[in-house]
């Protein structure tokens, strides 16, 4: 009989034996096996190469017995596939050049071909699926439109998003013509991923938040109902993050995405309640929480439990990527903490 790991249970708001956990950004530079790694290879080539992108991403499954594996890439390979020029400066972080972009000049970009410009993505797909104990999940993912763009037309990282909302305010037909651009390229990004062997889909939205309500209902909303629409959900299910979904949490609901991923500036309770039982939630403790003490972490996991597993469809996750100077021990110790935490109706109907 098939095991259905209890991540993809947890999705479908079944029962699940434990609580599942997996951390955002879990295959990164707080662990010294990453790290070591990173001293032989620059970070582009490790995403480009599938043996060592399979083997990244296995790290933190081996190391703690995280319950997901989420392949290891980056949102903005999309990018680079598509005509934009990307590398990794060490001290500025990611850095993207795309010529006339801000002068809304979109025809620079293309949608990709898969097979020929993403196949180390499939390559690496493919390989971690026959990698993966059978009760790890493995989920694929792509940047959202909205955030995508921010990095298309910010050149990087962005405190204020100056020019992407500049951009929005002054061209909005251009601004409309990017995100239709961008929203075919992630659908059939993460169609082909699906179809290498991704088991469930986390679409990054993380900078969406800067948006008022209005705008996000205009800009974004749309494209993202589109993209989730043409997934099919029953094959892998989809996660829609966000940093500050919480203040779009209506609208969040409306987008047509199986788990919404929360940050840590809603309470977990209050979100489960807004959202109803029937709406499956991913989050949301504050990675820098993994920095307290030990009892205190450990009472910290343990009342974000009683908050999230008061429903069925609750996924242990942080609020965002962990910090690459987090201690491994409060790593081991919330896995630990997450994994004995009694779930109400344990271990039944565990085999589909
Ligand atoms: O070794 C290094 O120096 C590279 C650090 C690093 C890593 C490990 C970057 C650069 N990206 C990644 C991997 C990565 N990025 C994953 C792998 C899988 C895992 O989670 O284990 C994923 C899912 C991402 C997604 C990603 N990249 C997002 C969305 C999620 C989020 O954290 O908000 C974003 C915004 C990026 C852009 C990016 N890539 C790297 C950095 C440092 C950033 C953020 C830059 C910024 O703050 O704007």
């Amino acid at each position: 009989m098939k095991v259905l790991p209890r991540f993809l249970r947890a999705c479908r708001s079944e029962p699940v034996d434990r609580v599942p956990v997996w951390l955002m950004r879990q295959a990164g530079r707080y662990l010294p096996e990453y790290r070591k790694l990173r001293t032989i290879h620059p970070f582009l080539e490790m995403c480009k190469t599938p043996a060592l992108a399979v083997e990244v991403t296995l790290q933190p499954v081996e190391r703690f017995g995280m319950d997901a594996a989420i392949l290891f890439s980056d949102i903005l390979l999309l990018l680079e596939s598509m005509g934009a020029e990307l590398h990794f400066d060490e001290q500025r972080g990611p850095r993207v050049r795309c010529e006339g972009i801000r002068e809304g000049a979109v025809h620079g970009l293309r949608v990709p071909d898969m097979d020929r410009q993403l196949r180390f993505v499939l390559e690496a797909v493919k390989q971690l699926r026959e990698a993966l104990p059978e009760d790890v999940a493995l989920i694929g993912f792509s940047g959202a439109p909205f955030t995508l763009a921010t990095y298309l037309i910010e050149g990087g990282t962005s405190r204020t998003f100056f020019d992407t909302k500049t951009f929005l305010y002054r061209n909005p037909a251009s601004f409309h013509g990017l995100m239709g651009k961008l929203s075919e390229a992630v659908e059939v990004y993460l169609l082909a991923q699906i179809e290498a062997g991704a088991q469930a889909i986390q679409l990054f939205d993380t900078w969406a938040g800067i948006l008022s309500p209005d705008d996000y209902r205009e800009f974004v909303l749309p494209y993202m109902q589109r993209i989730l629409g043409g997934l099919p959900a029953d094959r892998a299910p989809t996660i829609h993050f966000s940093l500050g979904a919480s203040t779009l949490l209506d609208e969040m609901k409306s987008l047509g995405a199986g788990v919404l991923g929360l940050d840590w500036r809603i309470d977990l309770g209050v979100a489960r309640g807004r959202l109803g039982p029937s709406k499956p939630v991913q989050g949301n403790l504050d990675p820098l929480a993994l920095f307290q003490p030990r009892e205190t972490l450990r009472a910290t996991v343990s009342t974000m439990l009683r908050k999230g597993a008061s429903m069925p469809g609750y996924i242990f996750n942080l609020g965002h990527g962990i910090h690459p100077q987090t201690p491994l021990e409060s790593v081991y110790d919330l896995v630990e903490g997450v994994h004995s935490f009694p779930v109400a109706g344990t271990a039944e109907g565990l085999s589909v």
